[in-house]
């Protein structure tokens, strides 16, 4: 409802709307965040020109699946999240602890073909063996011709590109995937970022209808990685919460023309993210976040944003009962 219908009610209305004006009046002070004065503006991601190391390991899981890990025996499916601000250059020590090629491959960061990680070029891992790739990012910039040249903040990903196929079919299927996000100076940070995979027709991996589940407090901000693999197309959408169709998924002022979505085609190897700040406009509750292709959802691609109150409970949400069937 625009301001002037709301006055016109308020004029037509009487007592009872009275009532509704001042809850409306402490809903738009919430939500201008007059009403809490003292919040804190978020932190913001600093300049890069980081050198930095970390070491990565591929490992088969117990059931079979295989995974990517920062630590040995500790490989997870979505692998582990990898962030870096613009400017920055990580060098990683990859092990392949399989008993197949592996490899690690990236999107939208610079490297050279040394650290493609495909068969092709020999960049790959035998068993047991490792090798050393490095990714580079760089800040945006102007070309010498004048033109001007994108920096490489955004939300990318890392995949195996050897197992199975030469493409990396085999791997990615069993979870050989993760995050990268690369900052840009002066980007919101999160307090915490969740990563979401549709691999075709599972969410991270899983078992149809079983999450994965990701909880949060209301008001926390919360970022959200989205990333698509195998062979479908999907819709991801997330009940109670929007977010802008841009680079970081958060407007960049009043006058910043992106659209604002709660709903994105997303195909293989696709990959974006946003923020949210957890029940905002809606409050705590058992938000679901799903593939809207309406088949998928029927299959099981739903999970839950669990937004709590500040006391930790979440109205008309029963934690054992089994949801999306
Ligand atoms: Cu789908």
């Amino acid at each position: 409802m625009d301001r002037r219908g709301f006055n016109r009610r308020v004029l037509l209305g009487g007592a009872a709307v009275v009532t509704s004006l001042s809850l409306a009046s402490e809903a738009e002070a919430a939500a201008l965040g007059t009403a809490a004065a003292t919040v804190a503006p978020p932190r913001t991601a600093p300049a890069g020109g980081e050198v930095r190391h970390i070491r990565l390991y591929a490992e088969k899981l117990p059931d079979g699946q295989m995974g990517y890990g920062l630590e040995k025996g500790r490989a997870t499916i979505p692998g582990p999240l990898i962030e870096l601000n613009e400017g920055d250059t990580l060098h990683i020590e990859f092990e392949n602890t399989m008993d197949v090629a592996a490899s690690l491959h990236v999107h939208g960061l610079d490297y050279e073909i040394s650290s493609d990680g495909t068969k092709l070029n020999k960049s790959d891992v035998e068993p047991g063996g490792t090798r050393t790739y490095t990714w580079r990012t760089h800040a945006p910039g102007r070309r010498k011709d004048g033109t001007w040249r994108e920096g490489s903040a955004g939300y990318w990903h890392y995949h195996d590109h050897v197992v199975g196929t030469e493409h990396g079919t085999g791997g990615i299927r069993k979870g050989l995937y993760g995050p990268v996000i690369v900052r840009r100076k002066g980007d919101v940070l999160p307090e915490r970022t969740h990563t979401i995979v549709f691999n075709d027709m599972a969410i991270n991996n899983r078992p149809p209808h079983t999450g994965p589940d990701f909880e949060a407090t209301v008001g926390d901000r919360v970022e959200f990685v989205v990333i698509t693999h195998g062979e479908y197309y999907h819709t991801f959408h997330m009940h109670g919460h929007r977010w802008a169709d841009n680079r970081t998924g958060l407007l960049t002022g009043p006058d910043d023309p992106s659209r604002v979505i709660d709903n994105k085609i997303v195909g293989p190897a696709d990959s974006f993210g946003f923020q949210v700040l957890a029940g905002e406009g809606g409050g705590a509750g058992a938000w679901m976040y799903h593939c809207h292709v309406q088949s998928h959802s029927d299959m099981g691609m739903v999970g839950l944003f669990l937004v709590r109150k500040p006391d930790g409970t979440i109205p008309g949400y029963e934690p054992h009962e089994p949801h999306g069937h």
